[in-house]
């Protein structure tokens, strides 16, 4: 099998979700850094113009979107497993709270409060984060720290029983999904000491979960990243159901986007269709055939 590559920067918190799908499973990885503004030509290359942080490619295989790059681990490595308890859809269910509710307080008061973000961050980040409004930065301070709190308060309340994480004795998925913005306000928001001081179960978790670590992780650049998806050949596996709701057909050109924010249109022709992952061939010159996978949860396609 091929390894694990995955195409991030080290302050990216939905990295740190992938970062530590790799410390649970202690899994062997590869890490291509790439940059945190646009633009990211190595990385458009292989996804075909999606930009978003993190990407997994294994060989020509290439995956979007953290709720997809978590499930595609979990398949090919299955023990040990990410639901420990066996609760997958709800944990799974879990990704649009903690990446909306949970996420955008915390990245507002990174943005907001933190005075060493580079500007050139900021004026990427006001194209691409159009959750915010960067003119009322300022003055939306209050209300991202209390419902940050709101959210902090509701994983106090889910450690009140006696297991040491979120869905049993070991960390699973649902672990990684709470403690990700919990990282990123560690790391990024002045105000945290303050924020996290009444949440002693939280604190005490969230020590927990910084023991998880990475896995075992060895560092590549993006020319070896490139060279593996040009040696390598896509799968032809894939399937679309003959009356799914969209009405689209296999081998037909379509356009796939995020339907939140960044919603950078991808082409390519439908390989595989279900209530669960959507995914592309792309013809990539100077790298060949590329297979590009999004998971159908906050996702577009349409025919192009
Ligand atoms: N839904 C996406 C969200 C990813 C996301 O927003 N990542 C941030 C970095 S943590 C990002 O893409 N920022 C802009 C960039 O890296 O260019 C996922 O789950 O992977």
């Amino acid at each position: 099998m091929s390894t694990f590559i995955l195409h991030h920067f080290d302050a990216s918190p939905f990295a740190e979700k992938i970062r530590l799908v790799f410390g649970i499973k202690a899994a062997p990885w590869q890490s291509v850094q790439i940059p945190m503004i646009m633009p990211k030509p190595n990385l458009t290359a292989l996804t075909g113009g999606y930009r978003k942080t993190p990407v997994l490619q294994i060989g020509a295989e290439i995956y979007c979107d953290t709720l997809c790059i978590a499930q595609e681990i979990e398949a090919r490595q299955p023990v040990p497993s990410l639901f420990p308890t066996g609760r997958r859809g709800l944990a799974l269910a879990l990704s649009r709270w903690s990446d909306k509710a949970f996420f955008e307080p915390g990245a507002a008061l990174s943005m907001g409060e933190n005075p060493q973000v580079p500007g050139e961050v900021i004026e990427d980040r006001k194209q691409f984060f159009n959750f915010m409004d960067f003119s009322k930065l300022a003055e939306s301070l209050p209300q991202a720290r209390w419902q940050l709190q709101a959210q902090i308060e509701l994983l106090e309340d889910a450690l009140a029983g006696d297991d040491p994480y979120l869905d049993g004795e070991r960390p699973g998925y649902t672990d990684i999904l709470g403690y990700f913005p919990v990282w990123m306000t560690n790391a990024n928001v002045p105000s945290a000491p303050r924020l996290f001081e009444p949440y002693a179960r939280v604190r005490e978790w969230a020590a927990r979960m910084s023991e998880v670590g990475h896995g075992d992780r060895s560092d590549i650049d993006a020319a070896e990243a490139l060279a593996v998806a040009r040696e390598c050949d896509p799968s032809d596996e894939g399937k679309v159901d003959a009356d799914n709701e969209l009405g689209l057909t296999q081998g037909e050109s379509v356009i796939v986007c995020a339907d939140d924010y960044g919603q950078d249109a991808i082409a390519g022709t439908l390989l595989h269709l279900d209530t669960q992952r959507i995914s592309i061939r792309r013809e990539e010159g100077g790298i060949g055939p590329l297979n590009v996978h999004f998971p159908a949860i906050g996702f577009r396609v349409a025919a192009a």
